[in-house]
């Protein structure tokens, strides 16, 4: 099998989706040697089926402001493989959102989840609604709207969605009320809810604290630990704020946080309260970083994203190809060894190769932020059990999954004493799913 001739094939009916080809292509660069050494996966097509959505659902969402407009947005769910358990995977509501966005994410959750060693196949959706300055009120009505058509399509062992850019603990909560109404029934076909309302504990934590914990793994591997690291953090929503967290209680140094207005540097480092104001600003009050500049130990700098700063660690937390091949240069020469991915494909495919190629401690989204969806995995069966875990029990599990997804890297990505995580996560994520395709026959 070739790389050039599988990837013609997809660019053929794909074209228009460059955000999708990212992705297959990152996944069929590493997949492609295997396959070739077990030709049993070629004979049966196995990537070609996985690059195919199992189906796509596109739908107009039609709702009123509050001044009584009328609205027309799109609705999409993908729902890209069920191979080894129900399509899983968070909606994104951001004006950004188009199919290929959606499919690309949709893909990269396939081998992520088959990667947190729990039983969800993989799926994505969402909008191109912009939360961003409307009311309560007019957000409720889009979520109700919107899951109007998208409950026919969901249930607990179909699809479970949950959050991404743009859907937090308020519009779960408007969802996934508008679904228990249709639907008579309060069952968890959504994960991401509150605590009091079958919500798992650590979920909005999840994400952010994973991607340290894999940090840590890959750390440890090389003799490192991660106190004392100087971080760069992107973005300053739910994954970022958790991820600035957990780095701050293992004693590393948190230098910034970012969102689309601009990064705050704190030279001396972030303290605890300046995370508290920033989570107060973000989730509270829904504002722009800059209004943080003005306190003591913090320059806000416009429109600049923060990969320019000197640092030991990256976590870019925000989005989608935020660095570019320029960034990963001055990383490098920087002087930073560990890229930990909590964000979904942040790495342009340049900057992703030289981070390879550097040999550094390169950990990329499908593996490093996996957390995340591996709690939403632990909801759903405590929601099945009906039982809810403590705190420690859900986080110890925590621990537990990204130590076996780092050992999973580790199992297919060692290359003499260094191990390449775009490998290792690729492979071991390919392979479950794959052998369970072989077992169903031509489907
Ligand atoms: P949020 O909506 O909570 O936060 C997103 C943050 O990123 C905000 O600070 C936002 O800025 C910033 N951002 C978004 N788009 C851009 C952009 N185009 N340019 C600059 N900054 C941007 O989302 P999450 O924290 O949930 O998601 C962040 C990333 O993590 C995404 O890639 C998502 O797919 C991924 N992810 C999320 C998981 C989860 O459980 N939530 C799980 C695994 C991965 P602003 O505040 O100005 O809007
Ligand atoms: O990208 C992701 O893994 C998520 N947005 C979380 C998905 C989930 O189902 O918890």
């Amino acid at each position: 099998m070739q790389l050039d001739t599988f990837m013609a094939g997809l660019e053929r009916r794909n074209h228009s989706q460059p955000e999708f080809l990212q992705a297959v292509r990152e996944v069929a660069e590493k997949v492609i040697p295997y396959i070739n050494a077990h030709p049993e996966y070629e004979e049966a097509r196995v990537l070609e089926r996985l690059a195919e959505p199992d189906r796509v659902l596109m739908f107009r969402v039609t709702w009123e402001d509050d001044e009584g407009g009328i609205h027309v947005n799109r609705g999409y769910r993908v729902q890209q493989s069920n191979a080894i358990g129900p399509y899983k995977g968070g909606l994104r509501f951001d004006p950004s959102v188009n199919l290929g966005i959606l499919k690309f994410l949709a893909f990269e959750q396939v081998f992520k989840n088959s990667l947190t060693t729990l039983p969800m196949g993989g799926g994505k959706g969402g909008s191109d609604f912009d939360p961003k300055g409307k009311s309560d009120r007019e957000v409720m009505r889009f979520c109700q709207a919107f899951m109007t058509e998208l409950q026919r399509h969901i249930g607990k062992d179909t699809d479970v969605p949950a959050g991404d850019i743009g859907v937090g603990g308020r519009e779960i909560g408007y969802l996934f009320g508008q679904y228990k109404r249709l639907r008579n029934a309060f069952t968890g076909a959504m994960t991401g809810k509150g605590a009091k309302w079958g919500g798992s504990l650590i979920r909005p934590e999840a994400t952010g604290y994973g991607s340290v914990y894999f940090a840590r793994e890959m750390l440890a591997h090389r003799g490192e630990e991660i106190a004392g690291k100087r971080c760069l953090v992107s973005g300053s929503g739910n994954v970022a704020q958790f991820t600035a967290e957990k780095l701050l209680e293992l004693g590393a140094t948190v230098l910034t946080l970012s969102d689309r207005s601009g990064t705050i540097h704190a030279p001396d480092g972030l303290t605890r309260d300046d995370l508290s104001a920033a989570m107060d600003l973000k989730n509270n009050r829904r504002g722009n970083l800059e209004e943080l500049a003005d306190r003591d130990g913090l320059e806000f700098h416009e429109g600049i994203k923060p990969w320019g700063i000197e640092c030991d660690a990256a976590f870019p937390s925000a989005t989608q190809n935020e660095i570019q091949d320029v960034d990963a240069k001055t990383l490098l020469d920087n002087g930073c060894t560990v890229v930990c991915e909590g964000a979904n494909m942040p790495s342009s495919p340049d900057a992703a190769h030289r981070f390879e190629q550097a040999g550094i401690m390169y950990g990329p989204g499908k593996a490093a932020n996996a957390g995340g969806v591996a709690i939403s995995g632990l909801e759903m069966t405590q929601n099945s059990m009906r039982i809810s875990w403590s705190r420690e029990e859900v986080d110890q599990r925590l621990q537990s999954i990204m130590q076996s997804i780092h050992a999973t890297c580790v199992e297919y990505g060692s290359d003499g004493d260094r191990v390449n995580y775009v490998q290792g996560a690729n492979v071991g994520g390919f392979v479950k799913v794959a052998d369970a395709l072989m077992a169903y026959g031509t489907m």
